[in-house]
């Protein structure tokens, strides 16, 4: 081992530091915490250790010394324009994203964004390999960063590492399609545990390995002896793998939702849409794998029915603005503007739009007032990892109001058991979901809307955290770990 280790006893890696740039009106530069349950989560299990972030810091551009921001090292990875390119807009969200959402969009599958996938991913594992300390818990987030556990393990066999995928791992079959599926399978196996947001994912991961690689599997533990046709001479695996759904700050929420501010600003926004009898809702970032296609589609079904009329009813849809320089979503973008524009010029009168359709991103209080505001939220994606967006709906609703119309296509699906649930596929299905969602009885509507709170109360995001890092301290063979033993039930294949 060439240099020293670091002093950080837990190290994140993800793509982006949990900060974002802003410069003042005065033109000075300085670094915001950007919003989200994951950063409360990270913070949550980062108080009381030395911890640093690994991450880019979201700008082209030059190196940014390492910093200190709330007792946690920031470590920036500087990327180029062209890296930007190739890593981020390319490999990751023009051949991975869509392949992972059921290929809702055709993937490109590009050489150079592989090269420069492979090169960044790299780079991160040489950063964290410089700042972990010796046995310290790495935890590395997400698709963009999926080869990083091995490239660290082979800098650094002394940490143990995790790996947390927020979106789904697709079948084989699918995922079959990589021409460098083999060497993505490879990077990840490096981890000591690779957590899922459901067991199908998981599942479909482990499928994948026996597949592509011949690798075994005993309960949650994926065992792989090196050896295949295009790798030789790895180092065998034995790696957990399993779910562990992502969650929201359920109480932060809640009580954000229960200020006298957020209640008179939810008030002020149905009045302002001249108080309807009916409210929906939908927020996305404006993404394909969102279904805001189909939803826009079954309500203007349902106003060329006559089944909805405005201005008792009207929809808001909140599309948050996202990887704009990727052409599928420039594409969505003028699909959504042109099926809006249509519904509004076939079903809007003065002063009684059909829908309000908002292309920005809204601060957290806003967010929390529209929550409370609406009556039934849309949450209709046609493949969504979790969708964080239905739990925080559920978790401002403290006074038991409102409804979720939520696709069986999300991994909330499998939590929230008691929302409208629908295949947003189903145009037909999906109208009627919505008609039930507005008129069922309210009594029944309430039940339905506790349970669900008493689901994201008990799995907060604040558990999940707690969940992933004592499934890694238990992973396989390691000192202390769970694992079990190498002759019970291995090479039993994939059952
Ligand atoms: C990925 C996976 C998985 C959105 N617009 C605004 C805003 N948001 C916040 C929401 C929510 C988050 O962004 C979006 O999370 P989702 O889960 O809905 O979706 P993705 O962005 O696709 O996230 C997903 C997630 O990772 C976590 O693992 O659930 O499946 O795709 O928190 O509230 N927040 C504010 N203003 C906005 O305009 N403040």
């Amino acid at each position: 081992m060439g240099s020293p280790h670091g002093t950080f006893d837990f190290v994140v890696a993800a793509n982006r530091l949990p900060v974002d740039r802003v410069v003042d009106d005065d033109g000075v530069a300085r670094w915001q915490t950007s919003p989200g349950g994951l950063v409360s989560a990270m913070d949550s299990v980062m108080a009381g250790r030395t911890a640093a972030w690994v991450g880019w810091a979201g700008d082209p551009g030059e190196d940014i010394e390492p910093f200190d921001r709330e007792g946690t090292r920031l470590h920036p990875i500087a990327l180029t324009a062209d890296e930007i390119r190739d890593y981020y807009e390319g490999f990751s969200n023009t051949t991975l994203w869509p392949l992972y959402h059921d290929v809702i969009v055709p993937p490109l599958y590009r050489r150079r964004w592989w090269a420069a996938y492979r090169a960044i991913n790299q780079r991160f594992a040489e950063a964290v390999a410089e700042v972990a300390a010796d046995g310290a818990t790495v935890w590395v987030h997400d698709y963009q960063l999926q080869l990083v556990p091995t490239m660290l393990r082979d800098l650094r066999p002394d940490v143990r590492i995790g790996w947390f995928n927020h979106i789904p791992f697709p079948p084989v079959e699918l995922f079959a399609q990589l021409p460098w599926r083999q060497s993505v399978l490879r990077g990840l196996l490096g981890a000591d545990f690779l957590g899922f947001q459901r067991t199908t994912d998981a599942g479909n991961f482990a499928r994948a390995c026996h597949q592509l690689l011949g690798a075994t599997r005993s309960g949650d533990v994926v065992s792989w002896d090196g050896s295949d046709d295009e790798l030789q001479g790895a180092a065998p695996r034995r790696v957990r793998v399993s779910a562990v759904p992502i969650s929201i700050d359920f109480a932060g929420l809640d009580e954000l939702a229960r200020t006298p501010a957020v209640r008179e600003r939810a008030r002020e926004i149905r009045s302002s849409l001249g108080d309807p009898e009916t409210l929906l809702l939908g927020v996305d970032r404006l993404d394909y794998t969102k279904g805001i296609r189909h939803r826009l589609r079954a309500y203007s079904e349902l106003l060329a029915d006559g089944d909805l009329v405005p201005p008792q009813v009207t929809l808001v849809q909140i599309a948050t603005p996202s990887r704009e320089r990727v052409s599928a979503y420039r594409e969505l973008r003028s699909q959504v503007d042109g099926q809006v524009g249509r519904i509004n010029g076939d079903h809007s009168g003065i002063g009684a739009a059909a829908v309000h359709y908002l292309h920005h991103a809204y601060p957290r209080e806003e967010m929390a007032a529209l929550f409370l505001a609406a009556d039934v939220l849309l949450v209709t994606p046609l493949r969504d990892g979790m969708n964080l967006v239905a739990k925080e709906y559920v978790a401002s609703r403290w006074d038991g109001g409102g409804a979720l119309v939520l696709s069986e296509f999300t991994g909330a699906a499998q939590e929230l058991t008691t929302a409208f649930q629908c295949n947003p596929h189903d145009i037909v299905g999906l109208k009627q979901t919505i008609l039930r969602a507005m008129h069922e009885d309210p009594a029944d509507r309430r039940k339905r809307m506790l349970a669900m709170r008493r689901r994201v109360r008990k799995h907060d995001v604040f558990g999940w955290a707690r969940r992933y890092l004592s499934a890694l301290e238990a992973a396989p063979d390691r000192p202390g770990g769970g694992g079990r033993p190498r002759d019970r039930g291995e090479g039993s294949g994939l059952g």
